[in-house]
């Protein structure tokens, strides 16, 4: 890949609304990543490998756990520090944000939030410093956008649990030490439980020939009589009002995240533009593709503001799933279209790794799927307004 000459866009002063700590992490993760992430991220992507290499370096700068309290290994910021972390990441690539967020909101979240005190001492100092690598299955191959459907369960079985059944598609689950899974007991209550690898029966089937996040590791995890001890058990919240609580906060890292793809894609197009010439004249000069420019400069400005007064919000303890809902939807559409508007901005050269802009596009069509499709999004801002479900239909 060229080099990396991202500089940020600030169309309306936002910055004025950050702290100096919140400008000083950003310069930092916004450093780190120039230094550690873009000289290589294309390479590995081409190659569909996780740059492991990354990982320690992660927990260095914060971004397992940004809002983790400092008794349990995480550097305790706000929710406006996490938002920034994701977005400085998803600035370079969606995948490199993947491991990071379900890091932080998907497997310390449920632990710090629904675990016992032996679960938190036990997992969230390693997980914070990357020493551990964790997982989240709740997703199964007949249940993506119904998990409360679910098949994989766990029975009683005196000194321990007895776990079966399958989940897919799930984020670094080959190269997970731990995964929080979601499973019904006998009852069909669903509760979390940590399944740890080398446990008996617990495989992670790699998936393959992905065209979107290479740069991620996906997978499976199938349980075949896994012997569960009964103190991995989540003891503190129970239904499916758990795993959707984690992922309020894993869809609150995304809306920012996706600024940072969006304004990668405009980084560059707004330079290319200036730079390529046509016609005897650099193509920025034509109405046509400052039409593009101005658009995308918009969109990424109404964004941010909805997502920073979101961050507000959600340190405020403020933030409902509806409007977490509203930003990941709107925010995740908005950089898929600024991503095939700056592809047409590069001509060719836009679907070549040379600029980050085919890979950006590539990677927000997981993005608009997972974490709840973007119809699944709009169906919650529907119910909410209406005060009517159109997810299921009447019988
Ligand atoms: P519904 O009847 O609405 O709710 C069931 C129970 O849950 C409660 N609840 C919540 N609680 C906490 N936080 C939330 N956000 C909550 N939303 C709902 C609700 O009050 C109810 O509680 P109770 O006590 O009455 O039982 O559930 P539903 O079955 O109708 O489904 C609603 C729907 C469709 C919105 C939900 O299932 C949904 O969001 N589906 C999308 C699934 C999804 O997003 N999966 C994501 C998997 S993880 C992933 O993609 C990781 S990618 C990570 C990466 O690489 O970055
Ligand atoms: P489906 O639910 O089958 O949906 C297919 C289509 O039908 C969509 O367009 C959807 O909007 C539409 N649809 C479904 N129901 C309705 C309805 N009621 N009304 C209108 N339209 C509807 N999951 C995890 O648990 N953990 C992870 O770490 C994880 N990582 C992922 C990583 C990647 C790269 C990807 C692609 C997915 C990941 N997922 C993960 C799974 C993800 O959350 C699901 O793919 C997503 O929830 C959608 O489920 P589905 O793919 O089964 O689609």
């Amino acid at each position: 890949m060229a080099t990396d000459r991202y500089q940020g866009h600030d169309y309306y002063g936002l910055d004025d609304m950050f702290t100096e700590e919140h400008l000083l992490i950003r310069d930092t993760v916004r450093n780190w990543v120039k230094k550690e992430v873009s000289p290589i991220i294309e390479d590995y992507a081409q190659r569909a490998e996780f740059p492991r290499q990354i990982v320690k370096g992660l927990g260095e700068i914060g971004a397992f756990g940004p809002y983790i309290p400092e008794e349990y290994g995480g550097p305790g910021l706000d929710q406006i520090s996490y938002g920034i972390i994701m977005q400085e990441l998803e600035r370079c690539d969606s995948g490199v944000r993947s491991a990071a967020s379900v890091q932080s909101s998907l497997v310390m979240y449920p632990i710090w939030q629904y675990g016992s005190e032996e679960q938190k001492q036990k997992y969230l100092p390693g997980l914070a410093t990357g020493e551990l690598i964790g997982c989240f299955g709740l997703t199964e191959p007949d249940h993506g956008s119904n998990p409360g459907g679910m098949l994989t369960n766990f029975k009683d079985a005196g000194d321990h649990y007895l776990l079966n059944g399958a989940k897919m598609w799930i984020t670094n689950s080959p190269i997970a030490d731990l995964a929080v899974v979601w499973a019904k007991n006998e009852e069909g209550r669903i509760h979390g439980l940590i399944v740890t690898r080398g446990m008996e029966g617990f495989t992670t089937p790699k998936t393959h020939d992905k065209w979107s996040l290479r740069a991620s590791e996906t997978g499976e995890l199938v349980f075949n009589n896994v012997k569960v001890p009964k103190e991995n058990l989540l003891p503190n919240k129970s239904g499916l009002g758990a795993p959707l609580g984690c992922l309020d906060s894993a869809r609150y890292g995304i809306a920012w995240g996706a600024i940072g793809a969006a304004l990668d894609c405009y980084d560059s197009a707004l330079r290319y533009s200036q730079e390529r010439i046509q016609f005897d004249q650099p193509i920025a000069s034509y109405q046509l593709v400052q039409k593009k420019l101005a658009e995308m400069i918009t969109e990424i400005t109404k964004a941010q503001w909805l997502t920073w007064r979101l961050g507000v919000l959600k340190n405020e303890g403020r933030a409902t799933t509806q409007q977490i809902s509203m930003a990941k939807r709107n925010n995740v559409q908005m950089a898929l279209q600024i991503a095939r508007e700056a592809r047409q901005i590069h001509g060719a050269m836009g679907i070549t790794g040379e600029y980050p802009i085919m890979r950006h596009m590539m990677n927000l069509e997981s993005v608009v799927t997972y974490e709840g499709t973007h119809d699944i999004h709009l169906l919650i801002t529907g119910m909410d307004i209406t005060g009517i479900s159109a997810f299921k239909k009447s019988k």
